[in-house]
């Protein structure tokens, strides 16, 4: 059989489970997860080879509409993955309709073939997700509806089948044991920025931005400097907290996962500054990573 290779792109409203599906279907923790919207920031690439194909996945942040530069770049990273795509993934929840013009018309627009996964089965009943696969075929006629539990890797196998079926012939794209474009430094980066979504409330997850500044490998351990920044003096003392407890935390729990992660020992120093309203500062955006030419 020729070998079959493609790109495709992930996409979907917040909190869909676009990260668990792509992390389910790479079989790989890769993406960071949380019942949080706005968890993915960039486009993250996760790759799954076999013998006779390689998909290369791109998951994306979740559709909003932007009120920052930040939620710009975010956008423009979900419209580069999907020109870039050989086969969409459209991720839905069962009764979340999807309106947004932009994507629709792209999609129109295009001939790249569609799937529409249902995720979060395990949720409903039978009847009401037959219900909603009738709904999504008559929005979606020329598209592949099909219902799964990213969480429980329900039907899982049945959507390689289809992605396969539509990846167009051709060579390897990446070397078949990568596993991703993205680096060590930025899945800790990711690691921290996540451990920060789940420790703190409110605006705090939303207003920090993680950069990994030294990343250096000793004898037994890995030693790795980070800083966060966050927009606001408030922000830093909430991150603090009392005589530095919320930070040890932080630290502590954000450590065991990059342990974990990297199979090894770490030191992880980290260090909170304030950048005011980093979120609109294009020189600042770009120097975190964000409206660089790879993902823009
Ligand atoms: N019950 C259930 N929850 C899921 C499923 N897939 C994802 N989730 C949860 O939905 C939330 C958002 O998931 P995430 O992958 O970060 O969504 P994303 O914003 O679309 O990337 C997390 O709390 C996941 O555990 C599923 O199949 N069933
Ligand atoms: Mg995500």
């Amino acid at each position: 059989m020729a070998h079959k290779a493609g790109f495709v792109s992930i996409i979907g409203y917040p909190n869909v489970g676009k990260s668990t599906l792509m992390n389910a279907l790479v079989g790989e923790r890769l993406s960071i997860i949380t019942p949080k919207a706005q968890t993915t920031r960039h486009r993250i690439m996760g790759i799954l080879s076999g013998e006779d194909f390689q998909i290369v996945y791109s998951d994306t942040p979740g559709i909003i509409k932007p009120h920052y530069l930040l939620h710009r770049s975010m956008m423009s990273a979900v419209m580069v993955s999907l020109s870039d795509a050989d086969v969409i993934l459209l991720v839905t929840e069962i009764d979340t309709p999807f309106s947004n013009e932009q994507i629709l018309d792209k999609f129109e627009s295009s001939d790249i073939p569609l799937i529409v996964v249902i995720n979060k089965v395990d949720l409903s009943t039978e009847k009401i997700v037959k219900q909603s696969i009738e709904r999504w075929k008559m929005q979606f006629p020329s598209a592949e509806v099909i219902p799964v539990s990213a969480l429980h890797t329900f039907n899982l196998g049945k959507l390689l089948d289809l992605i396969i079926d539509q990846l167009p012939e051709a060579p390897e794209y990446y070397p078949k044991d990568e596993l991703s474009d993205r680096s060590e430094r930025f899945f800790v980066s990711e690691i921290i920025r996540e451990k920060i979504l789940m420790q703190f409330g409110e605006e705090i997850p939303y207003s920090c931005e993680v950069i990994i500044d030294s990343f250096k490998e000793e004898e037994n351990l890995s030693r790795i400097e980070a800083t966060i920044y966050v927009s606001r003096e408030s922000q830093k003392a909430i991150l603090l907290g009392k005589q530095g407890k919320a930070i040890k935390k932080l630290g502590m729990e954000a450590r065991k996962e990059i342990e974990a992660f990297l199979d090894k020992h770490i030191f992880l120093g980290l260090t909170i500054k304030v950048e005011k309203n980093w979120r609109e500062n294009e020189r600042l955006l770009k120097r975190f990573g964000y409206m660089t030419d790879k993902e823009n």
